[in-house]
């Protein structure tokens, strides 16, 4: 009955898997990979969508088991794009919960995965929220730049929301910063928000850092991010999260 007692037989269920949604050049609209994101295919609960378990995985530490459990299914599946598909280029973005950078098991975690699925670290992107940077510095630092050594790309997730301080972006490897869709959604009406971006873009030009746009929904931020040099998108206008089977046809269209 109770939730937690739920979400531990569904991690040894296997019934966390990865959504898909794609993350594309703003030029040419062309696929570069995907994101990423949990979703549980309870047989109990039905689909259930990660803000309905999320908080309670983050709350019992329960969420390890569920990020590792997304990483090693999404990299199965994009090697197994790769080689079926022929799209060698093709990465994914995954998300981890802050507290995963505080423990000094994660290089050899992931080490682990990508052996085992035969993924390139280059392919293999992960998304870490302002939370993970803010406390343990020196064991954040240490398993970032562990993780870069080994060819894995970080990103900085939402940002601009939360905490927020300039201060920690030169301090750490970081090779991606993606915009929150606070800012993106409808930009073409909010100068304001317009100046946000500008500044995001341009301060992550001068850390040599990328940029992804999230939660584009229409053409008009489309065009105004790519007129702002932000290099990458990420939005509903593009594409929704999908399971394995559509994004599968997606690559193939
Ligand atoms: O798809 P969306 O509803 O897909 O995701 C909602 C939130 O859940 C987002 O903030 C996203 O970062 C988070 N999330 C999605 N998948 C994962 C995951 O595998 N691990 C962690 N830690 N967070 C995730
Ligand atoms: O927090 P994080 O950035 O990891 O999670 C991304 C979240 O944003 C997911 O819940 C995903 O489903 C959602 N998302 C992706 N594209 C769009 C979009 O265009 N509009 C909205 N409203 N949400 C989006
Ligand atoms: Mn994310
Ligand atoms: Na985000």
């Amino acid at each position: 009955l109770s939730m937690e007692a739920d979400i531990r037989e569904a991690i040894s269920k296997q019934e966390f898997i990865p959504y898909f949604q794609p993350i594309l050049r703003l030029d040419n609209e062309e696929l570069r990979g995907f994101e990423a994101l949990a979703r549980w295919q309870s047989d109990k609960r039905g689909f259930v969508y990660p803000n309905d378990f999320i908080p309670l995985a983050e709350e019992t530490a329960l969420i390890q088991a569920i990020d590792m459990q997304i990483i090693e299914k999404a990299c199965q599946q994009v090697r197994t794009w790769q080689l079926d598909l022929g799209c060698s280029e093709l990465y994914v973005s995954c998300n981890l919960f802050s507290q995963q950078f505080f423990s000094s098991n994660l290089p050899n975690q992931i080490k682990r995965i990508l052996q085992r699925s035969g993924l390139a670290p280059k392919n293999l992107r992960i998304e870490l929220t302002e939370r993970a940077l803010l406390e343990n510095t020196e064991i954040v630092l240490t398993n970032m730049q562990a993780l870069k050594e080994m060819g894995v790309k970080l990103l900085l997730d939402d940002f601009g929301t939360g905490y927020s301080s300039l201060s920690y972006l030169h301090r750490f490897p970081l090779d991606v910063l993606k915009i929150d869709r606070s800012f993106i959604s409808n930009v073409h009406e909010h100068d304001n928000h317009r100046a946000i971006i500008k500044t995001i873009v341009d301060l992550a030009t001068n850390l040599q850092m990328a940029t992804v746009g999230e939660g584009i929904e229409n053409l008009a931020d489309a065009e105004l991010l790519q007129q702002m040099d932000c290099m990458y998108g990420q939005g509903y206008y593009f594409a929704k999260p999908m399971s394995a089977v559509q994004a599968s046809a997606y690559i193939q269209e």
